[in-house]
């Protein structure tokens, strides 16, 4: 057996407790009586993480004695939250490790706050790459994550005067007791430099790339443990540092400080994460992070492949690899480089090999977030892949050429260059050619990729584009973060959910039965108790749980319309103003969710949610029946206690604009009501849950299409509805910015003359819905019963199920079992 006869592996309470005793003065050098919260944290984190090592090495050497098919998820981003606490579940040592730190005279709850998240994603994306990564190692695929150690993840949020601030994410500070450093995993990375041709023993034209400087990516590696299984996944980081030996003499340059100062810019190459919704242009420090963490990715898996002893060619019947977004495209020139420049592989055979490797997710239909590179710069970071870009796309416009016979305008379309005053390369285009597979991320996104974004390419590949909807890990976004209702199900209907998300459906049978009606809104109330504590310590804010929670927590964006909400609060507080004596169930409205600090509008939007809060929430008129407040710095950790406190879930985007959204899933998975727009995944979820249950408005997609082609003039709607009128004149007044009349000017201007998400034609469905959900709140059992159910109904948005659709329909993988 491989197993490693070991004291350190003890799962019951005695042995967990000595271990982190051990780990305490052996790992932190410290005794106990001197030790803080952070060192038993620490030595904790090192007990937990030693059960998990071992599995982990046994899963390694099961996957290569089988040989295993391994899908690789390449992304940029991962954003995996707190690990201690899942990690702990997953092992399934909760009691005992809440039995030992007990013991030990500690409060489990304080440990767990220590803990720093990985913020190494900007939302959405990252998250769902996380999720991901859990199921894959719930459901036993061989899979491993490659993407960036930064050492900064996303900014921290604080809110100064109301204004988003943003302050550096140092997450490492205090060191990171998850991962384990593979200093002898590296990779040599090289950039910039020319390229030139010369002819091999055999007469055969060639490509030699001459680079200017060269960069090491290292290995970080971080265990991502299954669910009650054995199988132990790799997340696997690269870092970036210098290169110790630098030879002038072959890069030619004579240029000795110039060569220096390149080396410690080679250390800053994964300093930082961008910051989604920034302009593109000039961002060249980004370009060269994706190439850099492809190219060690592709090289790590090339290595691991050869020790099979099987020829390169065949490849891609062992190795798959997903791109997370056009991100991590510049994969495809990089492994054709690596077959046909490094492994004197013919062209058409590594094509055959790229091409086989790679599927492609799309995670947005925004034109402005479609990553493109200006030509020039390309050349400058990535020469030799430009030239292999331009093969590529002159063959495969042959290819187009001769199936859609001539017609010259389809092949500007379909081209991976973009002619103009500045050409530029468009990756969406480069993903799509060298994929087998495309998938949206819901069924109208997925549609409307091959509609409107990829029409050309749909047409010449009618089998390519594929839906695979989202879904979000139960684990995280329910076992772990939402324990009164965990304990209550299990009671219930037992644990099967966990990794059988359907087996809620069970819960059904119980949506009138008012002795559980009654529990379930005990369980509601309980965690609307910790949103409050938790509000109250980030805001200074006390918010009432008897009110009715409704909570919008997501990115700040236009597109997403956290302005329809603002406006919505303000036509409250208008009409209570108005009319003293009008009853409606008290609200408290919870936001939360970072601007790019770029992005003027949604910083300003922030500005506008803080400032409409100041007034309500000292105005005595409002007598506790409307507060507003902004939960600052959202992210994974403080998610875990927003989504189970909600009673309404806010999914308001655009039709048309929200791929899919995850958000939207965690919520109504914890028991809150959505309104919603027929957008993204929102649709699958009212199908799901019944449209009884779930309070729609606004246009279709189809009706926004409509409109925008007829030409929209938002000023009509501002004119024709007096309560819309009135709560733009009141922001553009003054009256909730200290009588300044020009602080949200920029934002009411750009509703009037323009408004391109559409917030005025929406406003009166929305506002009358919202009248709608408060009359439904006022009859608590019918509320608590279309709760019940919407849980009962979310097991479709398993991350369980969107994997297996992988696995089966794209990646086709077989679970492999770990002893
Ligand atoms: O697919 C995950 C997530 C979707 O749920 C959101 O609807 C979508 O906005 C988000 N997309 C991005 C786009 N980033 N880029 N490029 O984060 O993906």
């Amino acid at each position: 057996s491989s197993k490693i006869q070991s004291t350190r592996v003890g799962m019951d309470a005695a042995a967990i407790k000595q271990s982190i005793l051990e780990h305490l003065v052996h790992t932190q050098s410290r005794f106990p009586d001197v030790a803080s919260e952070s060192d038993w944290y620490n030595a904790l984190a090192h007990a937990v993480r030693d059960r998990m090592l071992e599995r982990m090495m046994v899963t390694a050497k099961t996957y290569k004695a089988n040989k295993s098919r391994t899908v690789c998820y390449l992304s940029a981003e991962f954003l995996p939250g707190p690990h201690l606490a899942n990690n702990i579940l997953a092992l399934g040592i909760w009691q005992e490790v809440q039995e030992a730190v007990a013991q030990l005279g500690l409060d489990f709850e304080s440990l767990l706050e220590e803990e720093v998240e990985p913020g190494l994603g900007n939302g959405g994306l990252g998250r769902l790459a996380a999720c991901y990564m859990d199921s894959m190692a719930t459901l036993k695929i061989p899979a491993i994550g490659y993407g960036i150690r930064y050492e900064f993840g996303i900014f921290r949020q604080e809110i100064e005067d109301g204004w988003q601030v943003e302050k550096t994410d140092k997450w490492l500070s205090y060191g990171n007791p998850w991962e384990i450093p593979r200093p002898r995993l590296r990779f040599n990375v090289h950039f910039g430099g020319h390229t030139e041709q010369f002819k091999d023993i055999d007469g055969i034209l060639r490509v030699k790339w001459i680079p200017e400087w060269r960069v090491i990516g290292v290995a970080h590696d971080t265990p991502v443990m299954g669910y009650g299984v054995k199988n132990t996944n790799l997340l696997r980081l690269w870092s970036s540092e210098a290169a110790e030996s630098f030879n002038f003499q072959a890069f030619n340059t004579g240029d000795y400080y110039g060569a220096v100062n390149e080396k410690v810019t080679s250390e800053n190459l994964t300093k930082v994460l961008y910051p989604n919704d920034e302009p593109e242009a000039g961002k060249r420090l980004r370009l060269e992070q994706q190439y850099f963490f492809v190219s060690c990715s592709l090289q790590d898996m090339v290595r691991i492949y050869l020790q099979s002893g099987d020829p390169l060619d065949q490849f891609h019947h062992k190795y798959t690899a997903q791109l997370n977004d056009t991100h991590p495209a510049i994969a495809i020139p990089e492994l054709m480089r690596l077959l046909v420049d490094r492994n004197q592989m013919d062209w058409d055979t590594a094509w055959h090999v790229t091409r086989n490797t790679f599927a492609y997710t799309n995670h947005t239909l925004l034109p402005e977030a479609l990553e493109k590179w200006p030509l020039d710069l390309f050349k400058k970071v990535l020469p030799r892949h430009l030239e292999i870009i331009y093969e590529i796309n002159s063959r495969f416009l042959d290819e187009a050429r001769m199936k859609i016979h001539g017609l010259n305008g389809h092949l500007e379309k379909l081209s991976i260059i973009e002619e103009g005053a500045r050409p530029q390369v468009r990756m969406a285009h480069l993903a799509v050619v060298g994929s087998y597979k495309v998938n949206g991320v819901a069924e109208l996104h997925s549609e409307l990729l091959r509609q409107n974004v990829l029409p050309d390419f749909h047409a010449l590949w009618p089998d390519k584009i594929t839906n695979v909807t989202n879904g979000v890990t139960p684990r995280r976004f329910m076992l772990l973060s939402n324990q009164p209702l965990a304990h209550l199900l299990r009671e219930r209907i037992g644990c099967g959910w966990v990794t059988d998300l359907d087996s809620l459906h069970k819960l059904e049978a119980l949506a009138d039965d008012p002795d559980f009606q009654q529990q379930w809104q005990k369980v509601k109330r309980r965690n609307k108790e910790r949103l409050a504590r938790h509000a109250l310590a980030a805001t200074g804010q006390k918010i009432d749980p008897d009110s009715l929670f409704d909570v919008q927590v997501k990115r700040v964006h236009e597109y997403k319309r956290q302005h329809l909400n603002l406006l919505h609060i303000i036509t409250l507080y208008n009409r209570l103003k108005d009319n003293p004596g009008l009853d409606i169930p008290p609200r408290t409205f919870v936001f939360g969710g970072k601007a790019a600090p770029g992005y003027f509008m949604a910083k300003l939007i922030i500005k506008a949610i803080n400032s409409v809060a100041e007034v309500i929430n000292r105005d005595p008129d409002m007598d506790g029946r409307l507060r507003v407040v902004f939960f600052p710095n959202f992210n994974v950790k403080t998610a875990h206690c927003i989504y189970p406190g909600a009673d309404v879930s806010e999914q308001i985007s655009l039709a048309g604009k929200e791929a899919s959204g995850t958000g939207n899933m965690k919520f109504a998975l914890n028991g809150a009501l959505t309104v919603g727009t027929l957008d993204g995944a929102n649709i699958e979820i009212r199908e799901e849950v019944g449209k009884e249950n779930f309070f729609l408005f606004g246009m279709t997609e189809a009706e926004v299409s409509a409109l925008q082609q007829q030409g929209y003039h938002p000023q009509d709607y501002c004119q024709n509805d007096p309560e819309l009128k009135s709560a733009l004149d009141f922001l553009a007044s003054g009256y909730f910015s200290h009588g300044d009349a020009t602080l949200f000017r920029p934002l009411v201007d750009n509703l009037l003359n323009g408004d391109p998400y559409k917030v005025l034609v929406d406003y009166r469905s929305y506002v009358d819905c919202q009248a709608r959900i408060s009359e439904a709140y006022r009859d608590r059992q019918e509320w608590t019963r279309m709760s019940i159910l919407n849980v009962a109904r979310m097991g479709k948005f398993s991350s369980d199920r969107s994997i297996q659709e992988y696995t089966n329909n794209i990646w086709k993988i077989a679970s492999v079992d770990v002893f």
